[in-house]
């Protein structure tokens, strides 16, 4: 998907301007995918521009960090205000925002701890990430031929931007096979998550979502969806799904901050009813959620 450039990215504490914030070619990160990040979006509320859980998605960036050994040379709150000033900076009424923490230039070699720690953060408008029809007409997804990490190989707890081969090599495969995103399978067999989506398959009218210990990340969407869906009185359960389960699910939908609520038409060419009824009701409410237009759901909009 292209990007749109707005005015500033902010860079270890400036805004510069967007064709400016540049790094060189010896950055340690871009060597050997240490770097952690994170994905975020702002809408237009009646308060003006307010990002959607920006605090906890500002904390998962520091916890992606622990797990790398990495310092970010600020703190939480720091970060919280500068996504906000960067937001502020675009003008836009809502944005895709990337934060982003990488081991930068002056080392070479594995031993990331002499490394300095850089930091960006740059925002764009961004569209829906799975297409404009996903949640009405659903996506078609495919089980991947490419394993979701192990815990002791790649931590998927942690955002890092080396996680992502696996994700980008099972997304181009899905995509050249005709699909629009694939479902990973963990070393088990089991069902873990999407390339950047979490997944939620009913079964017997409850809707189950695979635990962490599956290999998935820990969605701030997904965990939105699962109080709006208890809010519902909806049912759900955090468990272990297999392929099967997909392929024989009532309905299905997959979530993340770029995808949002996406329905899933079929898994491997088996038809699931899509959009099933709890799937368009969570879409519908996640949907206004974060616009800020539900009162008890209002302390996730964060305005800048
Ligand atoms: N799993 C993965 C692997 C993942 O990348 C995401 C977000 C999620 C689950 C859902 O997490 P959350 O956004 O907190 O609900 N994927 C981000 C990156 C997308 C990209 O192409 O880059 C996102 O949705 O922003």
């Amino acid at each position: 998907m292209p990007i749109t450039p707005t005015d500033k990215i902010w860079m270890n504490g400036e805004l510069v301007p967007w064709d400016e914030a540049r790094i060189h070619v010896l950055t340690h990160t871009l060597h050997y995918g240490t770097g952690v990040f994170e994905g975020i979006r702002a809408y237009e509320t009646d308060r003006g521009p307010a990002v959607f859980r920006l605090t906890d998605h500002i904390e998962r960036l520091f916890n992606s960090a622990r797990i790398m050994l990495m310092e970010i040379p600020y703190t939480v709150d720091e970060i919280v205000q500068a996504v906000k000033e960067t937001v502020r900076s675009t003008g836009l009424p809502s944005c895709y925002i990337r934060p982003l923490a990488i081991y930068g230039y002056g080392e070479m070699g594995l031993n990331t701890l002499p490394c300095k720690v850089d930091v960006s953060i740059a925002c764009w408008p961004w569209g829906a990430y799975l297409g404009d029809d996903a949640v009405t007409k659903g996506v078609r997804m495919k089980v991947s031929s490419w394993t979701r990490h192990d815990h002791n190989t790649m931590p998927p707890l942690a955002k890092t931007t080396g996680n992502y081969v696996n994700s980008s090599l099972a997304k181009v495969e899905a995509l050249k096979a005709g699909y629009d995103e694939a479902i990973m399978l963990n070393p088990e067999g089991l069902v873990s998550e999407c390339t950047g989506e979490n997944i939620f398959a009913a079964r017997n009218g409850i809707l189950v979502t695979p635990p962490l210990a599956a290999g998935a990340l820990p969605g701030i969407t997904q965990d939105s969806v699962t109080t709006i869906a208890h809010d519902h009185g909806f049912e759900v359960s955090v468990d272990n799904l297999s392929r099967s389960d997909l392929y024989i699910c009532e309905e299905m939908f997959v979530c993340g901050t770029a995808a949002e609520v996406s329905a899933v038409n079929s898994v491997d060419d088996r038809v699931i009813p899509c959009p099933g009824p709890m799937t368009e009701v969570i879409a519908r409410e996640y949907a206004h959620a974060v616009r800020g237009q539900v009162d008890k759901y209002k302390e996730w909009c964060e305005p800048v």
